[in-house]
């Protein structure tokens, strides 16, 4: 059951009303309860920020890092450890901004952990402002005109890095989400999902939606199916969310290389 992954001890939740948070962490804990993941052998890692809060709701192992490291701190503890499920918790701030560079590392070593990405467009527990993520035009607490920069597409990052599973999924669509969720948790390998999740308090006021439900509209109006997005031109694309599976591969993942390593040369000394 997936109650029996939430401390419900430490409710009411942390987040506000309208967040798309919880919606993402009762997607993850439906996964792990179908693979049947015992809570012992299962990790969640976060950096800090809102979504970083959900490790405080989780029956299993957890670990609350700093921000932007959830992916390093996520890598010692699959090293030490390959027998764990590590299912790595970061935001746009966190895991894109701050901690790119531990993300495409990752990826290209293809460290066998779930890394998912809840991306409300923002630093949404600091006050809203803009991360790697925030759409161009958008007002932010630090761009209070209109930002004047494109955000990364970060499963293009993830993608070119080497990750051998990438998808993009939003709160909107819960059923594609849960679908997206299942095959990363699922997948051997580095598996990276970035969901496009409302913050109606910071990104939604400051851009003139008014409600939480309207923040979905928003990210609906907004999301395009891949096949859709074959027949877009890329200008068109920047400003819009190409939601699907992008990679979904098999490689050996960094701990069972290093295992066989260590194994040929026990042969030579
Ligand atoms: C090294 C470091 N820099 C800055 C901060 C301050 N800080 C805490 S949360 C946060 C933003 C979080 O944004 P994001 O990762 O997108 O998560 P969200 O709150 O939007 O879920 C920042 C800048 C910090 N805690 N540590
Ligand atoms: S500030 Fe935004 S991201 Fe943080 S809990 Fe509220 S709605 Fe969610």
């Amino acid at each position: 059951m997936i109650r029996d992954y939430l401390l419900v001890e430490k409710l009411p939740l942390f987040w506000c009303a309208g967040c798309g948070d919880g919606v993402v962490l009762q997607s993850i804990m439906r996964s792990i309860d179908k693979l049947g993941w015992k809570k012992e052998e299962t990790v969640f890692v976060t950096g800090i920020g809102c979504w970083g809060k959900a490790d405080d709701y989780v029956t299993t192992n957890s670990f609350h890092g700093t921000h932007g490291r959830a992916i390093p701190y996520s890598t010692g503890i699959k090293l030490a450890n390959p027998d764990l499920h590590v299912l790595t918790l970061m935001g746009d701030g966190d895991g894109i901004t701050i901690g790119g560079n531990h993300l495409i590392h990752a990826a290209r070593r293809n460290v066998d952990i779930t890394a998912i990405m809840v991306n409300n467009l923002n630093y949404g527990m600091t006050g809203g402002q803009y991360s790697g993520t925030t759409p161009k035009g958008s007002v932010t607490k630090t761009s209070p005109y209109g930002h004047v920069e494109y955000g990364f597409d970060v499963c293009d990052v993830v993608r070119a890095s080497g990750g051998s599973f990438v998808a993009r999924a939003t709160v909107y669509d819960v059923v594609q989400l849960n679908k997206i969720i299942d095959q990363a948790v699922a997948h051997k390998g580095f598996s990276f999902v970035e969901v496009i999740a409302p913050c109606p308090t910071q990104f939604g006021r400051m851009n003139g939606i008014k409600n939480a439900p309207e923040m979905l509209k928003w990210i609906k109006e907004r999301t395009v199916p891949i096949a859709k997005a074959k027949d877009m031109d890329y200008e068109e694309l920047r400003t819009k969310f190409v939601t699907g599976v992008f990679v979904d591969r098999e490689q050996e993942d960094y701990s069972t290389s290093y295992k066989r390593l260590i194994e040929s040369l026990k042969g030579e000394n």
